[in-house]
């Protein structure tokens, strides 16, 4: 997964991000400049399983993250290199200005979530116009992508993202080639005062977030990297004392976990101890290609046994004594928590 930190200038992109990435310690990210990191996707179902298997190395499941630089207003337009970051990642997390900027100019979130969003917008639109008029010219005009195209391109005329659009699975597979900016999934993060840290976003940004299809939440960046520079045995207090219960970044991972409707499955054994990232409703064979291409090309059949199973249960024999390890083929829709052990010839 891979989500690009998105906004105006001076938001607290890189902030955040290098919050998120713990990348403060070994020297901040650039500011003004394309940022890549990582964070581990912490689950306690992956400590667990490492604690029975006592494996060689225990991996957690990952989330990129990309700090792209942003327009330092409206209408300034993306430039060149951060259109090419921004077509690169699968979401895009919006931090918006919620404390008073250095100049003393006023927050308004809101505002900049709209704004940013006409950006994405626009740029879609002229994707969609070139599009059109190439088609007009090779008199393509009664065509079927010619019909779709006009009504995509009456949606952001009407400055409205595609995220708000309600797509077939067919127009989804045929449009997907366009790479739509404002049809990709949308997370604000609203950078807000300390004193405002563990408050929930105000109605009216709550109400602009939504208008866009985006999901939103609040949390103050500044916070998140003092977080991050203390020693782990003294953060639950810090957090405490400005109310809250656990850093912005695992409410963050939540939050697009769900935004993007990911799930997560397993591999285990004395080697590795694994979690892997993919989409709810992803087959046994596309999971499996997750781990390795062969293993999805290959694909056979997959021994399934569920996280709360094996748990329960306490060992892999029992669980298969039980009826609770079972062999699932092509078809099979692959479920959070899901133990996986995939049986392959290529
Ligand atoms: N008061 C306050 N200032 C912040 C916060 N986050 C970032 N800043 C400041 O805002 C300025 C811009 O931050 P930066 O992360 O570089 O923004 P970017 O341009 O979006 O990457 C810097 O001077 C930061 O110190 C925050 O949560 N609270
Ligand atoms: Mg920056």
């Amino acid at each position: 997964m891979r989500a690009g930190l998105v906004g105006f200038a001076r938001s607290g992109k890189t902030t955040l991000f290098n919050a998120l990435t713990g990348l403060h310690k070994g020297g901040a990210a650039g500011r003004g400049q394309v940022n890549l990191g990582a964070i581990k996707v912490p689950d306690p179902r992956v400590d667990l399983l490492s604690g029975m298997f006592r494996p060689r190395k225990t991996t957690y499941a990952e989330m990129r993250f990309v700090d792209v630089p942003g327009p330092a207003g409206k209408g300034t337009g993306l430039d060149a290199e951060a259109l090419r970051a921004l077509a690169e990642v699968e979401a895009f997390c919006l931090v918006a200005r919620g404390f008073p900027g250095a100049d003393g100019a006023p927050a308004d979130p809101a505002r900049e979530i709209a704004d940013f969003d006409a950006e994405l917008t626009l740029n879609d639109q002229a994707v969609v116009e070139k599009r059109l008029d190439r088609l007009r010219k090779e008199g393509h005009r009664g065509t079927g992508e010619y019909h779709e195209l006009e009504r995509i391109l009456a949606q952001l005329e009407s400055g409205q993202p595609l995220r708000a659009m309600a797509w077939s699975d067919a127009e989804e597979r045929e449009l997907a080639h366009f790479g739509f900016l404002s049809r990709r999934p949308m997370l604000v993060a609203v950078n807000v005062p300390e004193e405002e840290a563990a408050a929930p976003p105000a109605p009216e940004v709550e109400a602009a977030a939504r208008a866009r299809g985006a999901e939103v939440l609040s949390l103050c960046a500044a916070v998140e990297a003092e977080i991050a520079e203390l020693p782990p045995a003294d953060q639950p207090g810090f957090l405490e004392s400005l109310g809250l219960v656990e850093p912005a970044r695992a409410r963050f991972i939540r939050a697009a976990y769900r935004l993007l409707d990911l799930i997560s499955f397993f591999t285990v054994g004395e080697d590795e101890v694994r979690a892997w990232t993919i989409r709810r409703g992803d087959t046994a064979p596309r999971a499996a290609g997750r781990i390795h291409s062969d293993l999805e090309r290959g694909f056979i059949r997959a021994e399934v046994m569920h996280y709360d199973d094996f748990v329960a249960l306490g060992s892999e024999s029992k669980a298969r004594h039980e009826g609770k390890l079972r062999l699932e083929g092509k078809e099979y829709l692959v479920r959070d928590g899901d133990i996986l052990n995939v049986r392959f010839a290529v």
